[in-house]
């Protein structure tokens, strides 16, 4: 298993698969060593030119690097995991990339197909594990498929609806000589593991359709779109929400443009967050409870009708009916089932915002109803949306001891830069975060989505600090969710990668403790070590932190931390006895 690369001697299967994956953009090699994968590695190293590797301490930070490496630059983000366990511990992560629609391409190692069934090292068939949190599966067999199966690994994960591609390769097929080896990209043939080699739903049709002008095959319905600019022309009380995917599908400044057109409020999740920046007059996230309350008409463009948009029912407020929605999305099958729509389009999502913008700017503009909304809906939301931000700014001055947790936001504001990348990985630390850290450009807050996983943090900061090397990176954690990675803190401070870490710590898992008292009465397996210093977790490991007790000392430590120029956490104490003021739970 250590048989050096290529040095001179024919390319092997990992060199090639590098080479396919350069060719794709890929920039950076997210892993945690094994000798099943270092063929890949030595194919990084040789390769022109060189891919940088980035080591991490856990694969599921590699994964998650991969993912925020895809949200945050929009080309494939690129994890190698070796054989078995690293592959298993990757799972978590593959499965947020599944949720958030991010093109990412895990690569594996995998036992040798010549003693498959023997019980060598880690001889795990792993494509019927992942294929349920992938757009596809499988595994190649020989040197000769990998390039081509690499190759159609990142065509599949970047084509819409975008999603992570997992593949595998045996040892022979990443330790043996590519050259003279057939280019089947089918994974079907060589020995070992029948039956395993395409485990993926889509499989070989997605792959092609995707390779075969998948933009022709992306272009919206034209009828489907009419269809929805007469639901905003007879519209008195519409709300555009903007999700991930309309940052994803490069759809922010259409999106914004037709925003700004036809003067529809909006609200802002996700990575939509940011396409129309702080204090933008049609920004109205704010006022969400009265805007999607009394709306009568909900535009949902790039993000799935669940939980956390009240699965697509919306109106019913103060006497109003209930709303009419349309489900906007960037390939049909993200189109909304389970609930009743008015009307939806799928595809190009910049092609659906300039296809409704011109469709119904004049309809909008000749409507009595659109008046009804620019002359009383809006500056009724507009004013409900400053109302909440100024009943908010005395928490966020907050001087009591212990700390509120808004008070952290409150120094945090004045700090940050426009460009600056937040990230939240915690619970109702981050809650706090997603609700008072409004970023002022699209593509710059990264939250876990919708699949809520603990631990996304150091993997999302270490591939932020690489992906804009000159921003402020700011990592929000909550002190449970700091356990799941904080050791990762070791690969900031390896590879050079000045983050600065704030957690919340409330000694509690806060986002259990306070529901389950409000069940039960009581609560169990919710309390965490009050005060724990995981600043000095970071100091141990090569960075630097404090603590903050005192809300005064908060605004010092921060800019100590921004000029430190190292991974510095400011581990701030805070009053357990908070509870974010949620209105959903998920169920
Ligand atoms: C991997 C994983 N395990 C468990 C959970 C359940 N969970 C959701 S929020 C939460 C508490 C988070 O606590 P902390 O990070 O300290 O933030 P706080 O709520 O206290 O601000 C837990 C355990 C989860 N979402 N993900």
């Amino acid at each position: 298993m250590t048989e050096p690369g290529s040095g001179g001697r024919p390319a092997h299967g990992g060199a090639r698969a590098v080479a396919a994956a350069q060719q794709h953009g890929a920039q950076t090699m997210f892993t945690l060593s094994g000798g099943h994968v270092f063929p890949l590695y030595d194919g990084a190293v040789n390769a022109t030119p060189p891919m940088p590797i980035v080591d991490v301490r856990h694969e599921q930070s590699a994964v998650f690097a991969a993912e925020a490496t895809a949200r945050l630059t929009r080309a494939p983000g690129l994890a190698v995991l070796t054989a078995g366990p690293g592959v298993t511990n990757g799972i978590s992560a593959i499965t947020t990339a599944h949720f958030n629609g991010s093109p990412v391409v895990v690569l594996a190692g995998r036992a040798p197909d010549g003693r498959w069934g023997s019980g060598s090292l880690q001889e795990l068939d792993h494509p019927p594990l992942v294929a349920p949190i992938t757009k596809r599966a499988w595994t190649a067999h020989q040197p000769g498929q990998v390039e081509a199966a690499v190759d159609q690994a990142f065509t599949l994960a970047g084509a819409r609806h975008r999603g992570p591609v997992f593949l595998d390769a045996s040892l022979e097929a990443l330790f043996g000589p590519a050259e003279g080896q057939p280019a089947d990209d089918t994974g079907s043939a060589g020995t070992g593991s029948a039956g395993t080699s395409s485990a993926g739903g889509t499989g070989t049709a997605a792959v092609s359709r995707a390779a075969s002008g998948g933009a022709a095959d992306d272009a919206p319905d034209r009828d489907a779109i009419a269809a929805i600019a007469r639901l905003l022309a007879g519209a008195s009380r519409p709300v555009l929400i903007l999700g991930s995917d309309v940052w994803l599908d490069g759809a922010e400044n259409a999106a914004r443009a037709a925003a700004e057109q036809l003067q529809l409020p909006v609200i802002a999740n996700g990575q939509g967050r940011g396409i129309l920046p702080a204090g933008h007059p049609l920004l109205v996230t704010r006022a969400r409870s009265a805007a999607l309350g009394e709306a009568d008409l909900v535009l949902v463009a790039g993000t799935p009708l669940d939980f956390r948009l009240a699965y697509g029912s919306f109106g019913g407020k103060n006497g109003t009916p209930p709303a009419q929605v349309v489900h906007l999305a960037d390939a049909p099958d993200q189109v909304a089932t389970h609930c009743k729509l008015a009307g939806s389009a799928a595809g190009s999502l910049s092609a659906i915002f300039a296809g409704l913008a011109s469709a119904a700017d004049g309809a909008v503009a000749a409507s009595a109803a659109s008046r009804a909304w620019t002359e009383d809906w809006l500056p009724r939301l507009q004013a409900a949306a400053a109302a909440a931000v100024s009943a908010d700014a005395g928490l966020l001055r907050s001087g009591a001891s212990p700390i509120h947790p808004l008070r952290i936001y409150g120094e945090l504001a004045g700090l940050l830069q426009p460009d600056a990348v937040v990230i939240g990985d915690g619970g109702d630390f981050v809650s706090y975060a997603g609700k008072y850290v409004e970023p002022q450009q699209p593509g710059c807050w990264l939250d876990p989505g919708p699949y809520g996983c603990l631990g996304t943090g150091l993997g999302y900061a270490i591939a932020a600090r690489l992906a804009r090397p000159t921003a402020q990176v700011v990592l929000l954690l909550g002190d449970g969710a700091a356990g799941f990675s904080l050791m990762d803190t070791d690969t900031l401070v390896r590879h050079r990668l000045p983050v600065v870490m704030i957690c919340g710590n409330n000694g509690i898992w806060g986002l259990e403790k306070h529901p389950m008292q409000a069940l039960y009465g009581y609560d169990v397996a919710a309390d965490l070590q009050p005060g724990c210093r995981y600043d000095q977790v970071v100091s141990a490991l090569g960075g630097a932190g404090e603590l903050v007790t005192e809300p005064d000392d908060i605004g010092p430590a921060l800019r100590r931390a921004f000029d430190s120029g190292m991974p510095y956490l400011v581990n701030v104490v805070t009053d357990a006895g908070n509870a974010y003021p949620r209105s959903t739970s998920g169920v």
